[in-house]
């Protein structure tokens, strides 16, 4: 039995039980038989929550790029590492084998020295989904310089703060990025943002689009003539197992955002093993994970566990609706995708599409369907399972965050049994514990409560930059002992885990406890209903009382809306109970969300609160005109 790739149920159990009764003894002979180390652990773990303070593989030393490249070159140098696949598909598929990525990385690298950065130094990587994104995070690990990609979506405002919070001393950027059939002016954006920023020493600036940038003597430097002369071989630099290897910003319920720190030696492995093993890759296969490097399931499951596992890895650099919504499959279809990795959002779209552009294409070689980002609901699930998999693909909903770095609880597909909505249970060496407001743990089954992890895993985050006392705040004060994700959860009769949403949305209305992802869920199951989003506001008898955000599908253009309130209602009285019911329901164009497809819940909040005054910073959302729509026709 290899421990490193699980195949069946039984085994999934036997590993677990393993990695739960001596989880040092399981992760070293994982970390030791499947990685290159240039100097062992002293020790495997050390940790006290209450510090907080977590250390893997201490005094062990590496370069994660040496795993993710050189070890690859002797068998695997003429395989594709990265695919990439253009904006316009008619500009051409770019295959980079593991060879022409050591190249490219080692001179990258040497660029990055000869610029002055060195180990520890900061590099703000803004830049779109173009090879260069990826080859410049494994330039900073080479060369032990500590990435933070910014989501190049991200206004001027959101990037200074990043640069500034982290002090970066450099930032990578693009003339430009396409964007389906538009441009955006990356390069202006951050020209705006330096103005804020005078930690910034220079600026490597891709050509990408072709136009016309300002570029500030000095300071801005073309990328292709400094490449053009640097040296092709790099020596890694050897870093310590808890050297930082990226921070990667998140948003908060309040103010900054959190720049959460990751290291290096657990990170590799867990990234590395839970990819195997959530999408149960083979040596031929062709694996695409449809986010954008700025997210942190682009950080572990497009960049450092796919190539640690030797793996093709597609990088996307368009959009679903490009050159039309049959985009995805044609990709699907073009490189016989075997594991295909999306969020809900994007199924919703696209399921709202309909499935003539569908039937175009040739799906068949998917092997697996991954979700990931939010609560998945059932009438997306299906559509998923039905339309796309053709219900021989198992569904992975995989949840986890930023903070801890992979996947934690997730189906293994053609191990696990499947359940709509249910991520399932806990990957291996996940120790999750439901808790009640009294701060007890829950034990049985057929429960809900706050879902925390009673045992450190190998990437969690070490803290966050410039903040330790707000990382023990948020993560480790809620619950003694406990890293507390901020999300509800329920285990069912089998221990089956479904994540019911950000704690924060459970809504207590005449003392019964309501999530609103389930209620949603409801909501979305009506034929004329395309999305929607629910919060609570103050109601004088119920304490609080529930008001629906909905958005219609074309079918529900033109119809009478009080009857499709009353509908609604009665949806929701047959799925959850009258309980549930909606005082107010308000139909909109589209619902705020964030720049990765989380529905900005907060303010809907605020408005249904009628308290408008202060929403905070919008200029982030994807969508920030539908919020004054929201405004002026609220209830
Ligand atoms: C990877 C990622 C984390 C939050 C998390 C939870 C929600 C993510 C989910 C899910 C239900 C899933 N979330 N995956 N909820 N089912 N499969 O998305 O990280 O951007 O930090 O978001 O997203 O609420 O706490 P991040």
């Amino acid at each position: 039995m290899s421990n490193y790739h699980i195949k069946h149920f039984e085994e999934y159990f036997q590993v677990y039980r393993k990695s739960v009764r001596d989880p040092e003894g399981f992760w070293e002979e994982i970390a030791e038989e499947h990685f290159l180390w240039r100097k062992k652990w002293d020790k495997v773990l050390s940790w006290d929550f209450s510090k907080p303070e977590v250390k893997w593989f201490e005094g062990a030393k590496l370069n994660i790029t040496e795993n993710c490249i050189d070890r690859h070159l002797r068998t695997r140098g003429d395989k594709t590492a990265i695919l990439f696949e253009p904006n316009d598909p008619k500009e051409g598929a770019q295959h980079i084998t593991y060879r022409q990525l050591h190249e490219r990385v080692c001179k990258f690298a040497n660029v990055l020295k000869e610029k002055g950065i060195g180990k520890g130094d900061r590099v703000c990587i803004y830049l779109p989904m173009i090879p260069e994104l990826a080859v410049s995070v494994l330039a900073c690990a080479r060369i032990g310089a500590v990435h933070s990609v910014v989501f190049a979506g991200f206004s001027s405002t959101a990037l200074s703060t990043r640069i500034n919070d982290c002090e970066a001393k450099m930032v990578l950027t693009s003339d430009g990025s396409y964007r389906g059939a538009k441009t955006i002016d990356l390069k202006g954006i951050v020209d705006e943002a330096l103005e804020e920023c005078p930690g910034v020493e220079s600026v490597l600036v891709v050509k990408r689009i072709n136009s016309e940038v300002n570029m500030k003597s000095g300071r801005d430097f073309w990328l292709q003539p400094l490449l053009d002369e640097a040296y092709k071989d790099c020596s890694p630099e050897i870093m310590d197992s808890e050297d930082p290897l990226f921070i990667l910003y998140t948003s908060g319920s309040t103010g900054m955002p959190k720049g959460m720190l990751h290291t290096t030696g657990g990170y590799m492995v867990y990234t590395a093993y839970t990819f195997k093993n959530v999408f149960q890759y083979k040596e031929e296969d062709i694996y695409w994970c449809t986010a954008d490097i700025g997210w942190i399931t682009g950080h572990s499951y497009i960049v450092y566990g796919p190539l640690a596992n030797g793996a093709t890895t597609v990088m996307f650099e368009g959009v679903p609706s490009y050159p039309d919504f049959g985009r995805f499959w044609d990709i699907v279809q073009k490189h016989k995708i075997k594991q295909f990795y999306t969020a809900p959002t994007a199924i919703r779209a696209l399921a709202k599409q309909g499935t003539e552009l569908i039937e175009k294409y040739d799906l068949s070689s998917l092997k697996v369907l991954g979700s990931v980002g939010e609560p998945i609901n059932e009438e997306a699930w299906h559509w998923y399972n039905d339309n796309i998999g053709k219900k021989k693909s198992p569904i992975v909903d995989t949840w986890w965050q930023t903070e801890t770095g992979g996947v934690m609880i997730t189906p293994i597909p053609f191990s696990t049994p499947t359940k709509p909505t249910y991520a399932t249970l806990p990957f291996i060496g996940i120790q999750p514990a439901l808790m009640d407001e009294a701060g007890n743990e829950i034990r049985g089954n057929q429960v809900e409560g706050r879902l925390c992890i009673k045992f450190p895993w190998p990437s969690i985050a070490r803290g966050i930059w410039g903040n330790q006392q707000r990382f023990k705040d948020t993560y480790f004060s809620a619950f003694e002992n406990m890293y507390f994700t901020g999300d509800g959860a329920l285990r069912d009769e089998v221990g089956y885990y479904r994540i019911t949403g950000r704690v924060d949305d459970v809504i207590i209305v005449s003392g019964h406890n309501l999530g609103t992802a389930p209620i949603e869920d409801a909501i979305n199951e009506h034929p004329a209903v395309a999305e929607s989003a629910i919060v609570g506001f103050p109601h004088d008898i119920k304490g609080n009382a529930l008001y629906g955000y909905v958005t219609l599908k074309d079918a529900g253009e033109g119809r009478d809306q009080d009857n499709l309130r009353k509908e609604i209602n009665q949806v929701i009285t047959e799925h959850i109970g009258p309980i549930a019911k909606l005082d107010k329901i308000q139909f909109t164009n589209g619902l705020p969300k964030t720049r990765s497809g989380k529905i900005m819940r907060r303010i809907l909040r605020k408005i249904a609160s009628k308290d408008t005054s202060n929403l905070g910073d919008t200029s982030t959302l994807l969508n920030p005109e539908v919020v004054e729509e929201i405004i002026k026709e609220a209830l």
